[in-house]
């Protein structure tokens, strides 16, 4: 027997980066604790972490290449694998064009250093348009306002949550997300201090969730009317004189046209549709602007919504007005070790470069929007995707309207997916390509550190050696892209290039490096965030476009909406949302036995009134219709849930046939989005918009 040894990684899982100390003997781990020495996260873990064990030492984990046959699943050879694909895809491009190959990107890509890195190299390899990703199901509107208002898509501003005195958080519930576009392990801890120094916390959801319920004030709004709240907290800051620019004043342009865009928006004139009194929303602005740092705080809830676009710009309004943009205890933007926005100034953004060929949506970040995938496969024509590569994402599940994307993906002439599962998505691949995941990897969050509350590096070394025939994600990225090339590899590995990163970065001439980083494993601690818009705004003019005129336009769209007039339709009369639990993450955890095992989470939950007038009873099995599909699943009567409201988990709906996630399987859960419907968007983002989806509720003829 060996020595009990001891190994410091940050979990890959969400986003809060946790560093954690992971115990193990002989290959064995025996325990994954919350790692106190963790500069950021100071030990904080939640339950998700303890399965990383679960994800390594699963039997359902794919670890060979498989083909699909007549026969049944095969193993094939890497070369054979790679072979196959390069020629498939070069043949399907020689004969109906570049662009007929798609590829999906999933959720894991975000978390994975190698990933980051490598992509590309594959997509420049690949030379296909036809790019879709999950942040067009999730953040897409973020980006949007940060590249028409701070000239950088990912210069996104981040909430100084352990400095602020009022924190507004509409549309998140980082106690069980951990925070999402907002880095913060321990959210929890860090929403108590705010309290405890004589601040207050005020949430905005169609739920009292786990974070309403220990906020000083929780408001009940009715789904998709966010753009008019916020835009009648504007309104106030302007009628009642509080707006404050402060150190920005000089270079925030658009602030007339602001005003006079927002004259109509009264808290009296939106106070019914939002379902929020106009005195409740006057107090809220001046409390907002009384605070002596202020920062408003919208997510999910505000941006996979009809007007994503709008609210995601009228958040950063408020924090802009009321003096809190780049602010210590405001909004602020982190200053990472490995840049992602560097030198992107007079670059154009690629917004709206291209239109997508069936529904003419925009193309940005050089990716069309997910909820017209199925749209692009499914549709005749020249252009029409034929084959398709999908890495680490599991859209059937995750996309709206997943049961046509199923669908389409059998309809294709040729599939690849890159995963760790043979689940909903990867079984309609005719190859797929398994890399290593979670303990297997070396870590650096790249993605993450640019959404930070603290500026922070680390890097972690795989905790267990891959077997020789397994590959990493960026490896499987690298040979895929010689074999479409028939070029030779030059050597570069992620590890070089996030050195080259780390010396040249803001941090360089300090010291900054992967050897600095590989001396320190529990990580290195760069401070809280300071004010430092000046040096990084990408604008070409140098100044904060706070009334970019594709917002002012999108105003019109919103106020033909209905949602003013609260206009309903009789047949689905219900608003149905989407809630995360502790312990899954999206759809890929739920094959560790510790995680799912108990009751069945994926319940719709509705409010007591509701349930009386649909005579349904709690347990009881329900029918969640809308003109796209329908579920069946437990009822959970819970008065939490603001009137005509329900809402129902994200991720579930391991329910479909010739799947192999075994665990899974035994706690299926049904999907939500077989209900979504993929024609709901944010016409001006794109963004899928899953909140406020209409559907009908009947009990169902189906006994549990
Ligand atoms: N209705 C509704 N739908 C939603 C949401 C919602 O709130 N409501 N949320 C949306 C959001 S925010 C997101 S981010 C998306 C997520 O959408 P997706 O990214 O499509 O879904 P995931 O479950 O994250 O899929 C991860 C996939 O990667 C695989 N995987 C895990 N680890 C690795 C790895 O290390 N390497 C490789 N190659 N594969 C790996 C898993 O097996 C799985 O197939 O879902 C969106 N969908
Ligand atoms: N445990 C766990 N953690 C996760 C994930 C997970 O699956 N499980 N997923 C990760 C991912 S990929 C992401 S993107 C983040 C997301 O992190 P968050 O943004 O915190 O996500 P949610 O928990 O979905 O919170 C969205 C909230 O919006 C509310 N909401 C719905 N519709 C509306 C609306 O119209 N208006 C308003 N104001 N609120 C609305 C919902 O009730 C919900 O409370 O979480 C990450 N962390
Ligand atoms: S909060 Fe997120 S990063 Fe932290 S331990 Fe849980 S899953 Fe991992
Ligand atoms: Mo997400």
């Amino acid at each position: 027997m060996s020595d009990l040894k001891t190994h410091y990684r940050t979990c890959n899982i969400c986003e809060a980066m946790c560093g954690l100390e992971i115990k193990h003997q002989d290959g064995n781990i025996l325990s994954i604790k919350g790692d106190k020495e963790d500069p950021f996260s100071q030990g904080h873990i939640c339950p998700k972490a303890v399965a990383l064990q679960d994800f390594y030492n699963d039997k359902d984990r794919l670890k060979t290449p498989l083909k699909r046959t007549t026969d049944g699943w095969q193993e094939l050879s890497w070369e054979q694998a790679y072979d196959e694909i390069a020629t498939r895809f070069r043949g399907l491009q020689a004969e109906h064009g570049q662009d007929t190959v798609g590829v999906y990107l999933g959720n894991p890509n975000a978390h994975n250093f190698g990933n980051a890195i490598m992509l590309p190299r594959f997509f420049k390899a690949l030379g296909s348009n036809n790019r879709y990703s999950s942040a067009s199901a999730d953040q897409l509107p973020h980006h949007v306002a940060s590249n028409y208002m701070l000239g950088a898509g990912m210069l996104i501003p981040i909430p100084d949550i352990d400095h602020t005195d009022f924190m507004l958080i509409i549309g998140a519930n980082p106690i069980v997300s951990n925070g999402s576009l907002m880095t913060a392990p321990g959210v929890g801890k860090r929403l108590k201090a705010i309290q405890d120094r004589g601040g207050n916390v005020v949430v905005v959801d169609p739920r009292r969730t786990e974070t309403a319920k220990k906020a000083d004030q929780h408001l009940f709004i009715r789904p998709e009317t966010d753009a008019l709240f916020m835009l009648a907290l504007v309104h106030t800051l302007f009628e009642e004189q509080r707006v404050d620019l402060g150190h920005l004043e000089s270079i925030i342009d658009g602030l007339d046209q602001l005003a006079e865009a927002v004259k109509p928006y009264s808290p009296e004139a939106v106070a019914d549709a939002c379902g929020i009194d106009a005195t409740t929303i006057r107090n809220l602005a001046r409390d907002m602007a009384a605070a002596k740092s202020a920062v408003c705080y919208s997510r999910m809830g505000a941006s996979t919504q009809s007007f994503g676009g709008l609210c995601q710009w009228l958040n950063n309004v408020l924090n802009l007005l009321t003096g809190n943009f780049d602010r210590r205890g405001g909004a602020m933007f982190p200053q990472p070790a490995f840049d992602l926005v560097r030198d992107k100034k007079g670059k154009p953004s690629s917004y709206g470069r291209y239109q997508s060929r069936v529904r003419k949506l925009p193309y940005f970040n050089s990716e069309f929007p997910v909820a017209t995938l199925a749209d692009e496969i499914l549709t005749p024509g020249e252009g029409q995707i034929r084959g398709m590569i999908t890495i680490a994402g599991n859209p059937v599940l995750s996309s709206p309207g997943g049961a046509r994307l199923e669908q389409a993906f059998d309809s294709l002439d040729f599939m690849v997916s890159v995963d760790i599962y043979l689940n909903e998505t990867t079984r309609h691949a005719d190859i797929i390509l398994p890399a290593t995941t979670g303990l297997e990897v070396p870590h650096f969050d790249v993605f993450f550190n640019s959404f930070a509350v603290r500026n922070t590096a680390k890097f972690s070394e795989p905790l267990f050696e891959k077997t020789p025939e397994q590959k990493h994600d960026w490896e499987i990225l690298r040979d895929l892209a010689l074999h479409l090339t028939g070029r030779e590899d030059d050597g570069v590995t992620p590890e070089m290039m996030l050195d080259g990163g780390l010396k040249h970065g803001a941090y360089g001439e300090q010291g900054m490096s992967l050897a600095t980083l590989k001396a320190n494993p529990h990580g290195v601690d760069l401070g809280p965030l300071q004010p430092c818009l000046q040096q990084r705004l990408q604008t070409e003019d140098g100044l904060i476009h706070i009334a970019p005129q594709l917002y002012l336009d999108d105003l019109t769209r919103l106020n033909a909406s209905g949602l003013l007039e609260q206009a309903r339709n009789p047949d689905y009369p219900y608003a149905m949302i989407s809630r995360r639990l502790t312990r899954s993450h999206n759809t890929w955890t739920q094959n560790s036995h510790r995680l799912v095992k108990g009751k069945n989470p994926c319940t719709v939950q509705m409010n007591s009134a509701d349930a009386a007038r649909l005579s349904l009873e709690d347990g009881q099995l329900a029918r969640v219709a809308s003109p796209t599909g329908s579920i069946q699943l437990p009822v959970e009567i819970n008065d939490d849930m603001f009137e005509g409201v329900v809402s129902i988990p994200q991720g579930w709906g391991h329910n479909r046939t010739d799947t192999g996630m075994t665990v899974a399987e035994s706690q299926p859960g049904v999907s939500i989005n077989d209900v979504t419907d993929a024609q709901r968007i944010d016409a001006l983002t794109g963004n899928a918009a899953f909140n406020g989806t209409q559907v009908a509720i009947q009990a169902s003829c189906f006994l549990p």
